[in-house]
Order: structure tokens, then sequence, then C-alpha cells
């Protein structure tokens, strides 16, 4: 069994429903989700704002390159097309994946680009981090310890008055 922490981000379309379709293929694996947060374009600021949360996932069977393979499926359903000159630009879906646990806790790490884990900017994103601790106040992320201390970093903190959450949009329930 793996468990993982999905970011699911989206500023072009229907936004909203982008993000619950994403949580819907994901299907029996969600664990849990986090609200639905507005949030200013991080990297790339010619764009509009995101609508960012997290997924908490697991399942029996899935390897750490599952967890991409799952998250890359997500995006192509939601129409996602890829601009190789604008790195951080505008997109339907993202869905970056953050960090994966084995069965027994510990943490997978790799620096394979394809695939890189802790997700090398994670740590760096309020928009991330927010949502993550909203729903998992004593989380970890490997490498660079509890997510709460994160928040309280120079560049994180600076970011947190921009991370709005959008009480009236939702994740839950999908009936
Ligand atoms: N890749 C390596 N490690 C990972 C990982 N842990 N999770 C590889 C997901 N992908 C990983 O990704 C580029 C390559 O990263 C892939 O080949 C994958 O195998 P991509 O999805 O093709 O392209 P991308 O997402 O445009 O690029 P990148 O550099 O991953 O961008 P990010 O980091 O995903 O940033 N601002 C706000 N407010 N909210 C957002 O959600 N998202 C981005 C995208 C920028 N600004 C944002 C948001
Ligand atoms: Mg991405």
């Amino acid at each position: 069994m793996t468990t993982a922490v999905l970011s699911i981000g989206s500023n072009l379309g229907d936004s909203h429903a982008h993000l619950r379709a994403a949580v819907d293929r994901l299907g029996t694996s969600v664990v849990r989700v986090s609200g639905i947060y507005q949030t200013p374009p991080w990297g790339d600021s010619a764009q509009p704002p995101y609508l960012n949360a997290v997924v908490l996932v697991e399942d029996r069977t899935a390897s750490a390159r599952d967890w991409l393979t799952r998250a890359q499926a997500c995006e192509t359903a939601e129409g996602r097309v890829r601009d190789p000159d604008r790195r951080f630009g505008p997109r339907t879906l993202d869905v970056d994946v953050i960090a994966v646990w084995a069965d027994d806790g510990t943490p997978v790490v790799g620096d394979d680009p394809e695939l890189t884990l802790p997700h090398p900017r994670a740590h760096l994103r309020a928009f991330v981090l927010v949502p993550w601790h909203a729903v998992r106040p004593d989380a970890e992320l490997p490498g660079h310890g509890p997510i709460a201390g994160l928040l309280t970093t120079p560049d994180v903190a600076a970011d947190i008055a921009g991370v709005t959450l959008r009480p009236e949009l939702s994740l839950e329930s999908m009936e």
C-alpha cells in the first residue's frame, strides 16, 4: 500500500468542475479532500488566479509511479495542453504528486526528473501547504519537516495572505 498527497490546481475554463473531475477520477483511492482555495499565480504572474486543493489518497497496490500516471491521466482528461515555452503558465488542470509513503510509513524519495519526490517546489508553495495543513495539521513534508513550520518560512508566509478559502466551493460528496 502507498499513501500520497496530491496537489490539484486550475485557472482555465470551469476550474471548479476540473477539480471535481479530478477527485471523481481518483475514485475510491481518495481518503480526504481539502477545501478549495483561490490563490495568486505562482511562478508566472501574468495569468488569472488559481483554484487549488489537496487530495489525500491511498491504494493497496499503487506504486509511487502509479500516482504520477493517475495524476497525468486526470490532467489529460480535463484537456490539459502543455505550452513548452511557458512552464508555469495557465492550465485547465495541474495534478502534482507532492509526497508518497510506503506501507510502513517510510517516505518515497528520489530525484528522477520524471518523478521527483517529494515534489521539489512543494515546500515553497503556500497553495500546497495551506490546504494540506488545514486537513493534516501534523503532517511532515519528507526532507523538510513539519508543514506547520514551513508555513512560517519567509517565502511561504509572504504568500499566505493571498490564499483564500472559497467556502461556497467544495470537493466533498460528488453525488
Ligand atoms: N515531474 C517530476 N516530479 C513530479 C512530481 N512530483 N509530480 C515531472 C508531478 N510531476 C512531476 O510536469 C513537468 C514534468 O515534471 C513532467 O514530465 C513530470 O514527469 P508537467 O505537468 O508536464 O508540466 P508543468 O506542471 O507545467 O510543469 P511543472 O514544472 O511541474 O510546474 P508545476 O510545478 O506543476 O507548477 N500557481 C498557483 N497558484 N497554483 C498552481 O497550481 N501551478 C503551477 C504549475 C504554476 N503556478 C501555480 C500552480
Ligand atoms: Mg505539474
